[in-house]
């Protein structure tokens, strides 16, 4: 067993903001094109942005609040994670937030409510969502807590707090499993899918999963990871494709499979990405290129490859035009002490 290093947890939280913050300007853009997201890094690089200008959405806003309560708390806490989130929509509501999950918050800030899970359970006609709200934010679950059984427990219950469908929850379970895993260093792709499909079986194989799943298909989840294995075996998969299967919109099941799948095929050269970007920048560049819900797709991306490659693979010049930049390293530290006094009591 190897032990994480502090760099992939700054990685970690940092690779989250520069997905946020670069995919922003091409977010609901349904046609990307590489060449324009290489030109939006490179004014990065030149410099013809200002320090911390790149302005951050929704996804990092709830992220930071998911990190500053387990720092707090130093463990999971429900009601402070349910409070933290809606008084920062109150405090700062235009940050681009799902039309839905305003309902939740604005429930979740009266007085009367002393069941921090029932706002989201009345969601779309009591439904739940399926929004990629609750995996968007999910990274610090994985940076917390070293055990698996945590990060899966933890996971769902955060998610829960705003999306009640396990078509929701279940993406923010797979999500920070994937975290969880990229912190394990060193990866062999098809074993790491392995991994995800076993545990994501067991998750989706339960009573309440496999009746939200109707409406849509079975086993949605685990059935992308099969077909994320195919897709790496092959080195000629198109946009199209990847977008028509594994989808690139605001459903967590549309999203948080293609995050994934983004950083995995990252870890090569690609043909239309210059050589000089690393397997990480590689990994924002190329999950922006596939539009729809830019800048979710590219936080869950860069959020997985940071903790993988660590900080050091992430540019100042990027890190430097992101709105809060360096609170993102400090999250990344207080984290990084929580995990290893876990670690170390366990
Ligand atoms: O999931 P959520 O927090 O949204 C996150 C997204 C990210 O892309 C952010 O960057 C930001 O732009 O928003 O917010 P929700 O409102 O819970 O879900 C997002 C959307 O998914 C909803 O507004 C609906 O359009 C859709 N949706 C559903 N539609 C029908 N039935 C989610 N659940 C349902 C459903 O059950
Ligand atoms: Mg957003
Ligand atoms: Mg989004």
């Amino acid at each position: 067993l190897t032990l994480p290093t502090l760099s992939q947890f700054c990685g970690a939280m940092t690779g989250a903001l520069l997905g946020d913050c670069i995919g922003g300007e091409f977010e609901g853009k349904e046609l990307v094109r590489v060449h324009d997201v290489i030109e939006a890094v490179r004014a990065l690089e030149e410099q013809r942005q200002e320090e911390g200008s790149l302005v951050y959405s929704d996804d990092t806003a709830m992220m930071r609040c998911v990190a500053q309560s387990l720092i707090t708390k130093q463990d999971f806490d429900e009601v402070d994670m349910a409070k933290r989130f809606a008084e920062e929509y109150k405090e700062q509501p235009n940050r681009g937030y799902g039309s839905g999950v305003i309902r939740v918050f604005k429930k979740l800030l009266s007085p009367n409510c002393n069941d921090v899970f029932k706002p989201a359970r009345e969601q779309f006609k009591g439904k739940g969502s399926y929004g990629n709200g609750g995996a968007m934010r999910i990274a610090p679950i994985a940076l917390a807590y070293p055990d698996i059984q945590d990060v899966k427990k933890f996971a769902k219950k955060n998610a829960e707090v705003t999306h009640a469908s396990s078509l929701g929850y279940n993406g923010a379970i797979l999500q920070a499993l994937a975290v969880h895993h990229a912190l394990q260093g060193e990866l062999q792709r098809d074993k790491y899918l392995d991994q995800l499909i076993g545990e994501m079986h067991l998750v989706e194989n339960d009573e309440k999963s496999l009746s939200d799943a109707k409406d849509f298909h079975e086993f949605p989840y685990c059935s992308r990871l099969k077909k994320m294995k195919a897709f790496l075996s092959r080195t000629d998969v198109s946009k199209e494709e990847v977008v028509n299967e594994l989808g690139n919109g605001i459903a967590a099941f549309e999203s948080v499979p293609t995050a994934i799948y983004s950083f995995l095929r990252c870890m090569d050269p690609d043909p239309e990405i210059p050589e000089k970007y690393n397997g990480l920048e590689r990994t924002i560049i190329y999950s922006i290129s596939l539009g729809g819900d830019t800048d979710t797709i590219a936080t869950m991306a860069g959020a997985i490859a940071g903790a993988y490659y660590g900080k050091d693979h992430i540019p100042q010049s990027w890190q430097k035009s992101c709105e809060a930049y360096k609170d993102a390293e400090y999250f990344g530290e207080k984290l990084y002490d929580l995990y290893c006094n876990r670690l170390a009591s366990s």
